[in-house]
């Protein structure tokens, strides 16, 4: 399996930490995002969406990161990681649309706003920031609720549906994202998905670098 992607994106993270996490080996082929390969010629006859991720699989082309995600879990047959059981898959893919048009869209605004305008000099847009917040909220409350009566997202073991709610916020400290009502949330975030070793291995630090500080 290749897959087209450069692992400091958050829909990237997502897969190459999904990939891992389901023990589905993979090739990457990195598709640099700042310097906009993912608007090549090559890639667009790839993923005509000009985005990241992207796979091929046998001949086989697959986007939308939690596509592959799905994939991935059915070709190696994950089946704690996506169930079979009608209800417990019908709640992962239930996530994994509302991660999709959701909570990504939401999340990303703090993430352009605080972590990638400071790398071209430029100064979070407040208006920007203040025009997202009701919207934010409202869904942080969505899983702060979810996650205070289950351990992960779909029940008491980690799943796919984890690995994509977690990577719209997978730098939600430098995102600054507003997340100090929300117990739960930082609970598994920080106490439970951080310490997944897929998530460790795939980990993005200050500048959209994988390098950690020295301690
Ligand atoms: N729904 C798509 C979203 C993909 C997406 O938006 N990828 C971002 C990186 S996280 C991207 O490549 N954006 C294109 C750009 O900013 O030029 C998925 O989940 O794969």
């Amino acid at each position: 399996m290749k897959i087209y992607a450069d692992p400091i994106t958050v829909n990237c993270r997502k897969v190459l930490a999904g990939l891992d996490f389901l023990g589905v080996p993979y090739e990457l082929a990195h598709t640099d995002y700042f310097t906009a390969q993912q608007k090549s010629p090559a890639y667009l006859a790839i993923n005509p969406n000009a985005s990241l991720p992207a796979m091929e699989d046998d001949g086989f082309v697959l986007w939308e990161s939690n596509a592959i995600l799905q994939y991935a879990a059915d070709k190696v047959g994950n089946e704690s990681a996506y169930p079979r059981d009608l209800k417990t898959r019908a709640d992962i893919n239930r996530w994994l649309l509302w991660e999709s048009s959701s909570w990504f869209p939401s999340a990303y605004v703090y993430l352009v706003e605080h972590c990638v305008k400071p790398l071209f000099s430029q100064a979070p847009d407040a208006a920007v920031l203040a025009a997202q917040d009701v919207n934010f909220h409202k869904l942080a409350g969505i899983l702060e609720t979810r996650l205070g009566t289950s351990a992960w997202l779909a029940g008491p073991n980690p799943t796919i549906a984890d690995i994509a709610v977690a990577a719209p916020m997978h730098m939600h400290s430098l995102q600054k994202l507003p997340l100090e009502n929300y117990p739960n949330l930082r609970r598994w975030m920080t106490e439970r998905v951080e310490k997944l070793p897929c998530w460790e291995k795939t980990y993005v630090g200050p500048g959209f670098t994988l390098g950690r500080a020295a301690a």
